[in-house]
């Protein structure tokens, strides 16, 4: 590359800002300051899914969240106190975030271990990745995250997209927050497991244009059997696999779904409403393609404004700032 290139690229990097902040993570952060640290996190996280299949769903979704909100800063894990009422947990997309029992359980640990050195913000980075069964790790977390000491529920609207968006709404978040088309897809897929309630896609079922009609999107038979499981008025504490016939692997089903209508939210059927997405779509029911892809797009949003260096803190406690 010429000098002058790579000087573009590096005021591209700078310019672009917060996109380009987890160049400052590596591989291994923790070397020296706290090397039990990622074998820590590991075991702990594989003993607690090794009792309850459905936790590497709530620990993927909680780094989705963390990272959307003001970066992946450990935010989504403050509570509200007296002082500030509304923290980004009690928001309402977050309201079925779940798992926090598990990240307690492991800072807790890493506080013994090596008190004051190891983040939240990292911790829930590992946990997402250890999480996720498949036979080897899909991709290298790097880390070096600090807390942040922030978190608002007025931060949530807007960072994160609602299930009721657009094609065009979802690109446009996403490429807020650095990310493509490619990432939209791929870690679209990340509902190959886990679970909804009935309220995120009922309105796919009943009346959806008017004339008293589900989403013509949605393959009838599916529609039919989700009525059966989500009735008008729904039960608030129903949930139906996010991908129908195997909510508990982590596989390529998601993408053979979509492409059969039977993507579960609007913004899973949205994926086949783009040209270039709906390719995607396709080529990702081949797992070497899927889970190339899907590695490479966890590191990008588990870059995304991070605080590293000096910034933010190490909280002791995931659940309140120092
Ligand atoms: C593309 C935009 C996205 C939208 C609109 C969206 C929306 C949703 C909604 C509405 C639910 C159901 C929550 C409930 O009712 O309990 C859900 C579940 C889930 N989401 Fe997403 N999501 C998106 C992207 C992602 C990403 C990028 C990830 C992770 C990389 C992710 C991981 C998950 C997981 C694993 C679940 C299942 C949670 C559980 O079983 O408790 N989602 N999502
Ligand atoms: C709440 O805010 C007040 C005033 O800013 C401060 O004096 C107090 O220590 C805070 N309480 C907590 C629990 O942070
Ligand atoms: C369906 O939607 C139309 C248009 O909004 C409305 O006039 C009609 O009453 C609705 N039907 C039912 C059964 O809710
Ligand atoms: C899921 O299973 C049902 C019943 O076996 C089948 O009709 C449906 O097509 C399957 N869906 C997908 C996406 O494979
Ligand atoms: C607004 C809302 O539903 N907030 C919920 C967010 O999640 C926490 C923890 O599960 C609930 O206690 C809140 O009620």
């Amino acid at each position: 590359m010429s000098k002058v290139s790579y000087i573009f690229l590096l005021c591209l990097c700078f310019l672009s800002l917060g996109l380009c902040n987890g160049g400052e993570l590596r591989k291994n952060f923790y070397r020296l300051s706290c090397p039990q640290a990622e074998q820590i996190v590991r075991d702990i996280t594989r003993k607690n899914v090794a009792t309850n299949a459905a936790l590497p769903a709530k620990l993927l979704r909680m780094h989705f969240h963390d990272c959307f909100v003001r970066g992946c800063d450990g935010s989504v894990l403050i509570d509200s106190t007296a002082n500030n009422t509304a923290a980004e947990k009690d928001a309402i997309p977050n309201r079925s975030l779940a798992g926090f029992d598990v990240i307690d359980e492991i800072k807790t640990q890493l506080e013994k271990t090596c008190p004051g050195k190891v983040s939240c913000a990292d911790i829930v980075a590992l946990s997402a990745r250890d999480s996720v069964l498949v036979q080897k790790s899909m991709w290298d977390v790097v880390t070096g995250r600090r807390d942040g000491r922030v978190s608002l529920f007025s931060n949530v609207a807007g960072n994160l997209p609602s299930p009721f968006s657009d094609f065009a709404t979802l690109l446009k978040v996403f490429s807020s927050k650095g990310l493509d088309i490619n990432d939209l897809v791929a870690l679209s897929g990340a509902h190959t497991i886990g679970v909804s309630h009935c309220g995120a896609f009922s309105r796919r079922l009943f009346n959806f244009t008017g004339k008293g009609d589900a989403d013509p999107s949605l393959d009838p038979n599916y529609a039919a059997f989700l009525k059966t499981q989500c009735p008008n008025p729904a039960n608030p504490d129903t949930t139906v696999g996010l991908d129908p016939n195997s909510t508990l692997t982590f596989d390529t089903h998601y993408f053979t779904a979509v492409n059969q209508n039977q993507g579960l939210l609007q913004t899973d059927a949205a994926l086949l409403t783009d040209p270039t997405s709906a390719r995607i779509v396709t080529e990702f029911q081949s797992q070497a393609a899927f889970f190339e892809q899907f590695g490479k797009s966890m590191v990008k949003m588990g870059g995304i404004e991070v605080l590293v260096g000096e910034e933010g803190e190490i909280r002791k406690n995931c659940r309140v700032v120092n």
